[in-house]
């Protein structure tokens, strides 16, 4: 799961920075030595760093967000199996299929007939794994590809009145 990788980097880049932290902390009580030649090699290491985290944050940024499940909306529709219409109504959805094969990649057109509401897309583990907002007048494409099998739901993610909860609808993914 990428989430169990992202906590496992983060807590180690943590863990890094404590380590830095408690380094410098220690050492802070030797006072000798003279300060202007660990500052010049200090600047020298900090001025490559910045331009290291400037590519890497370009790098990482651009590569994390080309898979985002928007493709869709901008009429990006290759490699897309099937569309299915979807409409939001105080307090249901109207869903013009509800059924998938594993692999299929679905594009929901979502909208609403009320009120603003939010599509929210959750796997059988109640993992979200896509969603967009529901707005009357528009249609938001969201772009998903099923790779396991089973019921998934699709849930109200934005309050929409007093039956805002009763908004679960079931989707199946078949093999
Ligand atoms: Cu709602």
């Amino acid at each position: 799961m990428i989430q169990d990788t992202v906590l496992v980097v983060t807590l180690v880049l943590m863990g890094a920075i404590v380590a830095a932290f408690l380094f410098v902390a220690i050492n802070a009580k030797n006072d000798g030595g003279e300060y202007a030649p660990i500052q010049g090699r200090a600047y020298a290491i900090r001025s490559k760093l910045f331009w290291v985290l400037v590519v890497a944050g370009v790098l990482i940024t651009t590569v994390t967000t080309l898979d985002l499940p928007y493709a869709a909306t901008r009429g990006e529709m290759a490699g897309v199996d099937k569309q299915i219409d979807i409409n939001g109504k105080q307090w249901y959805w109207e869903i013009a299929d509800t059924s998938a094969k594993v692999g299929e990649t679905v594009v929901f057109n979502v909208s609403a007939g009320d009120v603003t509401h939010g599509l929210g897309v959750y796997d059988q583990d109640m993992r979200i794994i896509g969603q967009t907002q529901a707005m009357p007048g528009y249609a938001n494409s969201l772009k998903l590809t099923f790779d396991k099998p089973g019921n998934y739901k699709l849930m109200c993610m934005e309050y929409c009145g007093v039956a805002h909860h009763a908004m679960v609808s079931d989707f199946t993914v078949t093999e």
